[in-house]
C-alpha cells in the first residue's frame, strides 16, 4: 500500500510552531541577558518545530521509485508522480533552509551588543522563517490533496498471479468472478473508474489466484476513451497475467456479437503479452458449437475448467515476469 503522512497546512504548522515558541521562559542575569537568552531559545524552538515536521513529512513518505509497477502507475493517474516527488523535496530544501537561517540568526544573536538589536534580529529571523514556509504553502496543500485521492487506491496485491476479467456490460463479468472464487469477492475502488471492481480468490496447486472484473475499464472499445482512461487501463498490464474475455453469444447482455468479438480484438491489442482466453458465457441459455470454452456462471456449468485453463496461462506468465525481474 501507498499512504502519504497527514500533513499540516502552512498556516497550522506556524500556528504550532508559534505556539511552542510562546512558551519558552527564559532568564538571564539582566534584561539584555534574558533577552539573548530567551530570543535563541525561541529562534531554536522555532526552526526545530518546522524543520522537524517537514522533514517527517517528507521521510514517512514512501518513494514511489519502489513501488510495484501497477501502484506505480495508480500513483501515476491518480497525483502524479513528478509533482509528488518535486513537493516532497521542497519539504525537504524548506527544512534544511529553515535550519539554516535559524543557525545564522542564533549565531548573530549572540554577537548583538542592545537588546534592541537582538529584538530586530529575532524578528527578522521569525520573518524569514515564515515567508520560507509559506512559500512552502503549495507544497503542503499539494500533499493533502494528494493524500485524499490516494484513498482511491484499490488495495489489490499484485504480487498474487491475477486474472482479469473483460467484456461489454452484463455479459457476466461479475457473476464469474463469484463463481470463480472461493469466498465471497471484495468491493475495490479502481481509480477513474466510478464503479467499483469485485475481487476474488481461489487456490489451486497450493497458489492462490486473484480474480478481478474490470466495469467500466475493459467493457467498451478504446476508440471512447480518453488519455486518463487508457492510462488507468494500461495500468492492468502491470496486474493482469491472464485475461479472460467473457463474450454473451446470447446477446441479452444488449450487445451485438458482432460488437463484442471488435472488443476482443481491442484488448488482445491493448495487452499482447498477456495471455488472453475468450469464453462464451451464459450456456445455459444456448449451446453451440464453438472452439471456445464454454460455461454458465448462473449454474456454474463449465467454470472449472475456465479456472484451469485461465490459472494454468497466468500461472505461465507469472513464472515468465518473475523470470524477466531475475534477468535485470
Ligand atoms: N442465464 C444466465 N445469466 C447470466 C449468466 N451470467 C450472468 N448472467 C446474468 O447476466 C446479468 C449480468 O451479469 P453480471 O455478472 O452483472 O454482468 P457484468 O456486467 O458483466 O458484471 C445478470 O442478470 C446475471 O444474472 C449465465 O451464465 N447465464
Ligand atoms: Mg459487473
Amino acid at each position: 500500500m501507498f499512504r502519504l503522512p497527514s500533513v499540516m497546512t502552512s498556516d497550522e504548522l506556524l500556528d504550532k510552531a508559534f505556539k511552542r515558541v510562546s512558551k519558552v521562559s527564559v532568564r538571564g542575569r539582566d534584561k539584555k541577558e534574558t533577552a539573548k537568552r530567551s530570543s535563541i531559545k525561541k529562534i531554536e524552538v522555532l526552526k526545530s518545530v518546522i524543520a522537524s515536521d517537514l522533514t517527517r513529512y517528507q521521510k514517512k513518505s514512501p518513494s514511489v521509485d519502489n513501488l510495484h509497477p501497477f501502484y506505480f502507475e495508480i500513483v501515476d493517474i491518480l497525483v502524479g508522480r513528478d509533482d509528488l516527488k518535486r513537493s516532497l523535496g521542497a519539504l525537504k530544501w524548506c527544512a534544511e533552509k529553515s535550519s539554516e537561517i535559524g543557525r545564522t540568526y542564533i549565531k548573530s544573536v549572540r554577537r548583538a551588543r542592545s537588546h534592541a538589536e537582538i529584538e530586530t534580529l529575532r524578528k527578522e529571523a521569525f520573518g524569514r522563517i515564515s515567508s520560507l514556509v509559506k512559500q512552502t504553502s503549495s507544497n503542503l496543500d499539494f500533499l493533502i490533496e494528494a493524500k485524499k485521492r490516494l484513498r482511491r487506491m484499490p488495495s489489490i496485491d499484485p504480487e498474487v498471479p491475477t486474472i482479469v476479467i473483460a467484456g461489454y456490460p452484463n455479459v457476466g463479468k461479475s457473476l464469474i468472478v463469484r463463481a470463480m472464487s472461493s469466498g465471497k469477492p471484495r468491493v475495490e475502488n479502481y481509480p477513474f473508474t466510478t464503479k467499483k471492481v469485485s475481487l476474488g480468490h481461489f487456490d489451486k496447486d497450493r497458489t492462490r489466484f486473484q480474480v478481478i472484473d474490470t466495469p467500466g475499464l475493459l467493457d467498451r472499445e478504446m476508440a471512447e476513451r480518453n488519455e486518463i482512461e487508457r492510462q488507468a487501463i494500461a495500468a492492468l498490464r502491470f496486474l493482469a497475467h491472464a485475461i479472460v474475455f467473457v463474450l454473451d453469444m446470447t446477446e441479452t447482455c444488449g450487445y451485438e456479437v458482432a460488437k463484442q468479438e471488435n472488443l476482443l480484438r481491442d484488448v488482445s491489442e491493448q495487452f499482447q503479452d498477456i495471455p488472453l482466453l475468450a469464453v462464451e458465457n451464459k450456456s445455459d441459455l444456448m449451446k453451440r458449437d464453438s472452439p471456445r470454452l464454454q460455461m454458465s456462471a448462473l449454474t456454474g456449468d463449465g467454470v472449472e475448467e475456465v479456472r484451469r485453463v485461465a490459472a494454468e496461462a497466468a500461472m505461465s506468465r507469472a513464472l515468465e515476469v518473475a523470470r524477466a525481474q531475475e534477468s535485470r
